[in-house]
């Protein structure tokens, strides 16, 4: 997984939006930002998410298959939902089987986006209360196992000023040191 700074330029959300010169971003600012991310080996994956599983209690998993070929008819839709900002109270968890796409996160306090450039063997969890966004690259598939901790209910809450109240979006900032 690469993460850089996102250039903001407008344009094809498909493209990588990366900086001339790239401006990367570390891990110790992902870990800042309570972004977890490992790299399990597609080839025998299943025991070792089994035990991540286990340690962090994601209860549940099921599959997503992003393209047009997999989705169908709520594609085109579902694209647009991704890629709106949003936040959850639960944490999304994603192990990439196969294909590529991009996680954005925003870095608090700067508001800058942070691209995540996934690819097969990644596992990353984004925490409850952060602003995200997924989209395709312009390869235009990816595959995913999903972790729930619970039920698979993580609504998508768009960003406004009721998000920046939810109390799960405060307890974030909180455990970013940001925020009263
Ligand atoms: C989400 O919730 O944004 C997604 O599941 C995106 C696709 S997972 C690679
Ligand atoms: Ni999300």
């Amino acid at each position: 997984m690469r993460a850089y700074y996102y250039d903001n330029v407008p344009g094809d959300q498909r493209l990588p939006h990366d900086y001339s010169p790239s401006r990367p971003v570390s891990q110790e600012t992902l870990k800042a930002l309570n972004v977890e991310h490992w790299v399990i080996p597609v080839d025998g994956h299943l025991p070792k998410i089994d035990a991540i599983a286990k340690e962090k209690g994601y209860k549940n998993r099921d599959m997503i298959n992003v393209s047009k070929e997999g989705m169908g008819e709520i594609y085109e839709e579902k694209i647009k939902t991704f890629f709106q900002e949003h936040m959850h109270e639960d944490e999304e968890i994603r192990y990439i089987l196969s294909g590529t796409g991009f996680f954005d996160v925003r870095e608090t306090p700067t508001d800058e986006w942070i691209r995540l450039a996934v690819e097969p063997g990644d596992l990353i969890v984004i925490p409850p209360g952060i602003y995200h966004r997924f989209t395709l690259d312009e390869a235009n598939k990816i595959q995913a196992m999903r972790l729930f901790q619970d039920e698979p209910k993580w609504i998508p809450y768009n960003r406004s000023k009721e998000t920046d109240m939810n109390p799960h979006r405060i307890d974030y900032l909180k455990r970013v040191g940001v925020g009263a």
